[in-house]
């Protein structure tokens, strides 16, 4: 049996189990839509969808209605239309308006499920919900679930270039653009509305971050007959198409000599093309701007700070209701490695810490989740929850650009579920990282959550198949952030390979392993880097200690590690609200997995593990490999289990990983052995 991982999580494939097949049979006979709803625009696809789902998996589409013919059937009603469904529903009023409910109603004379929302947006997620289940062979005939988002903005971000390449894509090139060419007539786009709507997607942003001259015309008539086609699709599914903009746009296309954002023709400028934007897309959902960063142009240039330049956009968008995401990015990638002074963690919250209160409503400042790069381990950007009166939001990176590159396996929703419950103490204990970016903390007027997606147009999205779980996680995570690691690996697990207890245990177990796996073999305790440049896959560890980025070790023979403390560091610590700022300033408090991101010290300092840090330096290194060979042993249990192309497919990625893992292992260890002239206590091989 062959498989080649397109449909990812939604498989439907045919209900085995007699039982389940007959329960679902039961009620899947007829979908009835009550009359007087439109059907269009999204709640169309909800009932496509639904039928496509149940086709499949039952082998029959239902019969459609508008009034209700046999004594079972399934209803998807859109709530406070003033139809029968609204009664049946009994007053959720809790629902908000992207919220659903799924339930199981009985009847003197029939039986239903009603999957009903506010929108036709919830209940395209009622019914992605309730295909789900089935999936999944849970019992639908008594359903009573109420769900809605905790993030209003759960958004996708795509560093995809019209050449058709995609900054840090590890699987394959664009869905969106080939040859500086929009593809806009492609199913593949409609594939991916679906995947993501069905994990409930409300907004991406197509194209990267850093825009290039071709990219910049993407606001401009040029394109947007274009990009007015993707949108359309999107909009079928739920989802706001958003764009990334060229902060210089007026200079690069727009026949003026600044781009001052004082400048009143460059303010007219902008407000042309948001009215030329929105004629073509009129729930266009606003810019993303990468400004002065890593070489990009931004407002500094002329003297302004980033309040400036992002207000100038927004007041552009503003009568359309659009909104700028203005990432937070920012720092001095020109940095001479010789100045210690001077530390990239810092650049952040230094920059717009104090433009709090300075944006227009309309301006979220778009935060990675910590202060350096989405490296596998670092500390919570302290800038979450600092600006009280500045809405914020956060970016993820679900591409593994510094873990694994979607050819070694991470699992990364362990990772953020520790960012989202970081409690940051910036209104007492609670000031969680997860209710900051919900608004909840301080009141923001726009909040939630983005990612920047790692997908490309390889056969089954990800590269990796088992990164696929990686964007079915994230979706359920900024959905419901109090899902565990374990629900999620498990549900997504079950619905992409099927029920078998075996190939569950194994694949779950890994997934949850896998991100302090690759933390083991790679970087320790939390200093980061060490990775070939550019690349960034492998180890090199000077390979950035000597460059302009700002991402140092310090190893030398006695000890490693950037001191950040107050008294004899670079103060970082102090950007934290008490207690985390002590915790982190101080020796022994600080947590062992962030040790060198604050503190340099003697590998034979104690941690808290009892260890020293050569010999968990050492450990750690020989124990990444061996569970990397572990895991290699399990999934080959699975021969036979799982189809022979995703099992070949997933074999041959591991085997990459061990030799990876290997690589990282020897090099590392060998290092710094060299360095320190510390033997190993267990007198293993080390070069
Ligand atoms: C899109 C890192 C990546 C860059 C990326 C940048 C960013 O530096 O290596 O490829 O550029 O982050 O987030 O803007």
């Amino acid at each position: 049996m062959g498989d080649n991982g397109y449909a990812a999580w939604l498989r439907y494939g045919q209900v085995k189990d007699e039982t389940r097949l007959e329960q679902y049979a039961g009620w899947m006979g007829e979908l009835v839509l009550p009359a007087g709803v439109p059907m269009e625009g999204i709640l169309k696809t909800a009932a496509v969808e639904l039928s496509r789902g149940i086709r499949s998996m039952l082998g029959a589409a239902p019969s459609v209605t508008h009034e209700p013919s046999r004594q079972r059937f399934i209803v998807l009603g859109v709530l406070g239309g003033g139809t029968w469904v609204d009664d049946a529903a009994g007053g959720v009023t809790a629902l908000t308006n992207e919220g659903y409910l799924l339930k199981t109603v009985r009847e003197a004379e029939k039986e239903y499920i009603i999957a009903a929302g506010k929108s036709e947006k919830a209940v395209l997620y009622a019914v992605f919900h309730l295909l789900r289940l089935m999936q999944s062979g849970a019992a639908i005939d008594q359903l009573n679930l109420v769900e809605s988002p905790k993030y209003s903005l759960r958004m996708i971000n795509h560093w995809d270039n019209m050449d058709g390449s995609v900054e840090r894509g590890y699987s394959g090139r664009s869905i969106f653009y080939d040859n500086n060419n929009v593809l806009s007539d492609s199913e593949r786009i409609r594939d991916y509305a679906r995947l993501m709507a069905s994990v409930g997607i409300n907004g991406i942003a197509i194209n990267n971050v850093n825009v290039h001259r071709e990219e910049t015309f993407l606001i401009t008539e040029k394109l947007l007959p274009d990009v007015a086609r993707i949108a359309e699709v999107f909009g079928e599914y739920g989802i706001k198409l958003f764009l990334s903009v060229n902060y210089a746009g007026t200079i690069e296309i727009g026949g003026l000599e600044t781009a001052d954002p004082l400048d009143p023709a460059v303010r007219g400028w902008w407000k042309e093309k948001a009215a030329e934007v929105y004629r073509y897309i009129p729930d266009f959902g606003g810019f993303l701007v990468k400004a002065d960063s890593e070489n990009r142009p931004g407002p500094f240039t002329y003297g302004r700070d980033h309040a400036d330049g992002a207000n100038m956009l927004a007041e552009a968008l503003e009568p359309y209701g659009g909104l700028v995401l203005w990432r937070c990015f920012v720092y001095n990638c020109h940095q001479d490695w010789r100045d210690r002074s001077t530390d990239r963690a810092r650049a952040a919250y230094d920059h717009f810490k104090p433009l709090d209160g300075r944006f227009k409503d309309n301006v979220i400042l778009q935060i990675k989740n910590g202060p350096m790069d989405f490296q596998v381990r670092e500390p919570v950007s302290p800038l979450f929850g600092a600006m009280e009166h500045t809405n914020q939001m956060m970016e993820f990176q679900i591409a593994q650009e510094y873990t694994g590159q979607q050819k070694d396996v991470c699992f990364l929703i362990p990772q953020w579920k520790e960012v989202l419950n970081f409690d940051t103490y910036v209104k007492g204990a609670g000031s969680t990282v997860k209710e900051i970016a919900a608004g909840s903390v301080h009141a923001y007027t726009h909040s939630g959550i983005t990612a920047v997606s790692n997908i490309g147009n390889d056969e089954n999205w990800t590269g990796h198949h088992l990164a696929q779980a990686n964007l079915y996680g994230y979706g359920c995570l900024i959905w419901n952030p109090e899902l565990s690691s374990e629900e999620i690996a498990a549900e997504w697990a079950v619905q992409t390979f099927g029920g078998n207890k075996d190939v569950q245990e194994v694949l779950v177990n890994f997934l949850l392993e896998s991100w302090s796996i690759y933390e083991n073999y790679t970087a320790p305790l939390g200093v980061g880097w060490m990775v070939t440049p550019h690349y960034h896959y492998g180890p090199d560890i000077d390979g950035y200690e000597y460059s302009k980025w700002g991402t140092y070790h310090f190893a030398d023979h006695k000890g490693i590690g950037v001191d950040r403390t107050v008294a004899t560091g670079t103060g970082y610590s102090s950007q934290y609200t008490l207690p985390n700022a002590e915790i982190y300033d101080s020796l022994e408090a600080c947590p062992d997995e962030l040790l060198l991101f604050f503190h340099h010290v003697p590998y034979t300092h104690r941690l808290k593990s009892g260890k020293t840090v050569i010999q968990h330096i050492y450990d750690t290194h020989f124990a990444g490999v061996e569970r990397v060979e572990y895991w290699i042993g399990r999934w080959q249990e699975l021969e036979g289990l799982v189809d022979g192309d995703r099992f070949r497919h997933v074999t041959g990625r591991m085997n990459r990983q061990l030799e990876n893992a290997k690589q990282w292992r020897d090099i590392v260890n060998t290092y710094f052995f060299r360095k320190s002239g510390i033997p190993d206590a267990r007198n293993r091989v080390i070069y």
